[in-house]
């Protein structure tokens, strides 16, 4: 899939909003994938796609983690968490990405993982900063995004884990895995 294909794709599954912000997100990681030398298209391809799945409905997701083998890993925890597996899946099962890295970056977007490389690692963070986004500690992550992009994950995993607890909210292994392993990295 290219680039013109990927926009026509989630021009067609996401409603405006969730379109737009797939923009976003991949304008704002095609200016990181060049401050870090990132392999451009395959970034730009991974951001469009990461939300690919973000306007299923929650039963509609739980039938594909049913589908898919995932209800073990995934099931128990918030249907938030479901969009990006059940993406990566269908869109590697239909052939339509068959880059493993893509495939990876929307897999774990939103939650992280320990072992993110560097283009897994700009969706992530792009994700979290793109223009649009105005939630507490943004900004920092927006400073140190230029920087060094272990860094921009661990402050934008541990926001998202410091919020999420002064909800109460249960908080996803990968989530916790990939927050120790950054921290032992910074
Ligand atoms: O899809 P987006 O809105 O662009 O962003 P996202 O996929 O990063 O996050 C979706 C939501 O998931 C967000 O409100 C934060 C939440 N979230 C992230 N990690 C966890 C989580 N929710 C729970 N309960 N547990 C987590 O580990
Ligand atoms: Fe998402
Ligand atoms: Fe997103």
């Amino acid at each position: 899939m290219n680039e013109q294909e990927a926009i026509e794709l989630i021009r067609q599954s996401l409603d405006d909003k969730r379109y737009e912000h797939s923009l976003r997100v991949a304008e704002t990681a095609k200016k990181l994938a060049i401050t870090h030398q990132a392999p451009l298209e395959r970034v730009v391809l991974a951001s469009l796609l990461h939300d690919y799945a973000k306007c299923q409905s929650p039963t509609k997701l739980q039938a594909k983690l049913q589908q898919y083998e995932l209800t073990q890993s995934l099931g128990e925890y918030h249907h938030e968490l479901w969009h990006g597996p059940v993406a990566a899946k269908e869109l590697s099962v239909t052939n339509l990405v068959d880059d493993t890295e893509i495939i990876r970056a929307i897999y774990y977007h939103t939650t992280g993982h320990p072992n993110m490389g560097l283009l897994e690692l700009i969706v992530f963070v792009a994700d979290y900063i793109e223009p649009a986004r105005t939630m507490p500690g943004v900004e920092e992550v927006r400073a140190l995004a230029n920087e060094n992009i272990y860094e921009a994950a661990r402050i934008a995993i541990k926001n998202t884990i410091m919020y999420l607890m002064t909800q109460d909210a249960v908080i996803h292994p990968d989530s916790w895995a990939a927050y120790n392993e950054w921290t032992k990295k910074y």
